[in-house]
């Protein structure tokens, strides 16, 4: 047997067989040996079968969980709970070289105010709509540490845009969008002066302030279009969570409060949570955002800050600000997928409180208030505006829709309690506990107009005792609860390592369209062509306004080019295009000593801009195992002191080669050629191209096997010549490019065998 066909036995069969004896230990055993040996029971049983995705399965669903702390966000599989990504948002995410090549970092530190933030505190993702429902185009989630909102683009996963406030120092109630998306809100939490001076805590009911802002999701271009926001000036309340009117609310936005008191503890005075938790009520504000954007279009509305803001009196004489007693210390406020009722529970009572659309805009509309907050806004009195008041549990924090009619499911923080209810009827229907303190939960496509129901999703602030114990932080727990019947049933828990995952919004998996390569010299994040896309051959090093820049390739198994000179004290800005087309063909870059690590899909093309400080000799390699020569994937940046002189010498190759290598290795090549020929003779006698999957493949084996096509001539020459150190060096390269070019034809195969290809005349 040749040596390729060795090596590819040994790459290719390695793993089936290794398969294969497993499987069959296995099945030597009964499902009742695994449960008695496992302690099983039918329910757990059960639950599995529910649950376990069988190798090369797909999920029904995918979730995108606010990363909290981390400030990602993180994707997986329900009913799988498998974990597919983690997307880079307001932190550095290094896999994907957010944060480490120029062009995410210009993603990453927008609309950063004071210097370089590097993370984030996300809390509530939502999915771009259209007539309320998810149309699986970009998600949306919001910074609570900083005020700002992040556009993801479900196209390729990527964060693309981050905007922030520039009236908040937090902001909580974001992001919730409007049934077109026409706008996504986001509420202050924390309130603070609109400017950023210092104001004294004194004139605290004066100049701090609180507000919602209404952003302008432009869907075309898939930005917030930042000129056309604006926002609403609202009191010190300490604004918590929002959630846009549809259907018959539609045009509205409502916005929960958690310390109307106006209370500042500390200095001597009683704390925060004592002054913030007095009055029995708080205030939910109400906006009508329809006719706040028809003021700002007609020139009505003044911009402070550069940024359209509504004032307080502004919104009263406008008749589109109002108020109304909500329960004490509220958190969620979810309205209901018909847009008729609007859900409120607070923290402090054990009560969820079920609000009608219809008895508010009658009050609103007939002018019935039962007074005024300190501001003139108009109170509309809790009596004209409750359809009902149901004892849930104790702690009820937020509120789910599911797939059947007037049925909720509202998670209970202090009883760690999934209550499942009536509001049309006002009565519990069932409950089950959860582990541990329950904050936020999610059904299928809860927050659109028709949710499916199916599952839900606890996010438990708690694990405690679930797992394996990893020190005092312990992982967070989402559980998954099935809710297709009458019951709910617990069916999987899923620590999550990596930040409170305060919520999570789940879209049927087949309404997401993701891309598997990019166009050819991509710039991802501004969705355009680079400047600095190159293509095979065209590599070259460039000095240009005191920057040295490096147009430079990677494709399977180096990096264009591989020696970078340049003399210390120079700027270099590295920009490299992935050539390949194969569906999971990534490459990465890294630099010793530079942070530098940039993740280079297909298509795309990055750049590492860094100063070479100081003279050295600087590796550099592909940080992706994208094929059997990846560590082969390598380079060097030689640094030079300044005015360094190249020293006369040849460079003394290591090994030494004579005809005889030469020939060994041609006939090497003359049979590696035999097992390519075949593979081609199975693919074109087969409908491949009827797989754009294999279609990439044999573009990619084809570009593969035309660079062996030169090295083979180049080899050629140098035998011709009797230079047989060059000849069987480029024989050696000749058979990577093979090589490769039969790996890729290999898995085309393979695809084309497990697909069902079909013989073609
Ligand atoms: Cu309840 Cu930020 Cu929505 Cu945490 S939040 S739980
Ligand atoms: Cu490219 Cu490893």
């Amino acid at each position: 047997m040749n040596t390729f066909t060795t090596r590819a036995l040994s790459v290719c069969t390695g793993l089936m067989l290794g398969l294969s004896v497993s499987t069959a230990a296995w099945s030597a055993k009964s499902l009742e040996d695994v449960m008695k040996e496992r302690g099983l029971t039918q329910k757990d049983i059960l639950a599995a079968a529910k649950t376990y995705t069988p190798t090369g399965g797909r999920d029904e669903y995918l979730a995108f969980a606010s990363g909290g702390q981390s400030g990602h966000v993180i994707v997986y599989g329900i009913p799988s709970m498998r974990i597919l990504k983690y997307i880079g948002v307001f932190t550095p995410e290094p896999w994907q070289g957010y944060g480490f090549d120029d062009e995410s970092k210009r993603v990453l530190y927008q609309g950063d105010t004071d210097g370089e933030i590097k993370w984030g505190d996300t809390h509530h993702p939502s999915f771009s709509e259209t007539k309320g429902e998810y149309n699986g185009k970009y998600l949306f989630i919001n910074d609570k540490a900083n005020p700002r909102i992040a556009v993801i683009d479900l196209h390729d996963f990527e964060t693309k845009q981050i905007v922030s406030s520039p009236f908040y120092k937090s902001s909580h109630g974001g992001a919730f969008v409007t049934p077109n998306t026409d706008y996504i809100m986001s509420a202050s939490q924390y309130a603070a002066p609109i400017s950023n001076d210092f104001v004294p805590l004194e004139e605290f009911n004066d100049k701090y302030r609180g507000g919602v802002t209404y952003w302008k999701f432009d869907m075309d271009k898939g930005r917030i279009d930042e000129a056309n926001s604006f926002t609403f000036e609202l009191p010190p309340y300490s604004q918590d969570l929002s959630d846009a009117g549809k259907n018959a609310s539609d045009g509205w936005g409502f916005t929960n409060s958690f310390c109307s008191e106006r209370y500042v503890g500390g200095e001597g005075r009683p704390p925060f949570e004592a002054g913030c938790s007095a009055k029995d009520t708080d205030f939910m504000h109400v906006t009508n955002w329809k006719k706040a954007a028809e003021l700002v279009a007609a020139g009505k509305v003044k911009k402070v800050n550069g940024s359209y803001l509504i004032s307080m009196k502004q919104a009263v004489k406008e008749g589109i600000l109002y108020l109304i007693p909500e329960p004490k210390s509220p958190h969620g406020v979810d309205v209901s997928p018909d847009g008729t009722h609007i859900i409120v529970a607070g923290k402090l009572d054990s009560h969820a409180w079920v609000y009608s659309w219809k008895k508010i805009k009658k009050a609103i509309d007939s002018k019935k208030f039962e007074g005024k907050d300190p501001y003139g806004i108009p109170i509309i009195a809790l009596k004209d505006a409750l359809h009902t008041q149901v004892q849930v549990g104790l702690g009820p924090l937020h509120t789910q829709y599911g797939g059947k009619e007037c049925v909720v499911y509202t998670s209970i923080y202090v009883d760690s309690m999934v209550t499942k209810w009536d509001y049309c009827k006002g009565k519990v229907l069932d409950q089950i506990h959860i582990h541990y303190n329950v904050g936020h939960l999610m059904t299928m496509e809860g927050d659109s107009v028709s949710p499916d129901g199916k599952y839900l999703v606890a996010l438990n602030k708690l694990a405690i005792d679930r797992f394996n114990p990893v020190g005092p932080l312990h992982p967070q727990n989402h559980q998954l609860i099935d809710i297709s019947g009458d019951k709910m049933e617990l069916l999987y828990d899923m620590p999550l390592p990596l930040g409170e995952p305060h919520y999570v919004v789940a879209i049927k998996a087949d309404k997401l369209k993701p891309a598997v390569r990019y166009k050819s010299g991509w710039n991802s994040r501004t969705n355009s062509r680079s400047e600095f896309k190159t293509r095979a051959g065209r590599e070259k090093i460039v000095r240009k306004d005191g920057v040295v820049h490096v147009y430079g390739t990677v494709i399977r198994s180096h990096i264009t080019p591989e020696i970078i000179q340049v003399e210390e004290g120079e700027t270099v800005s590295i920009h490299l295009t992935n050539l390949e087309r194969a569906e999971d063909e990534t490459h990465g870059f890294a630099v010793y000593s530079e942070n530098v690590q940039l993740s280079i899909e297909p298509g795309k093309t990055v750049t590492a801009t860094f100063k070479a400080e100081k003279a050295g000799v600087f590796p550099y390699y592909c940080t992706e195992f994208c094929s059997a020569l990846h560590l082969e994937m390598q380079g060097y940046l030689l640094v030079t002191p300044k005015g360094y002189k190249a020293k006369d010498a040849k460079m003394v190759e290591g090994q030494t080669y004579t005809k005889a290598d030469y020939d060994k290795q041609v006939k090497t090549n003359v049979d590696t050629q035999a097992v390519i020929d075949s593979v081609v003779g199975f693919i074109t006698s087969h409908n491949y191209k009827d797989f754009p999957e294999v279609v990439a493949l044999v573009e990619d084996a084809t570009d593969q096997l035309g660079f062996a096509a030169e090295a083979q001539k180049k080899s050629e020459g140098y035998a011709a010549k009797g230079d047989y150190q060059n000849a069987t060096l480029w024989a050696g390269q000749h058979w990577q490019y093979q090589v490769k070019t039969a790996d890729m034809g290999l898995r085309a195969k393979t695809f084309l065998e497990e697909h069902g290809a079909v013989k073609v005349k």
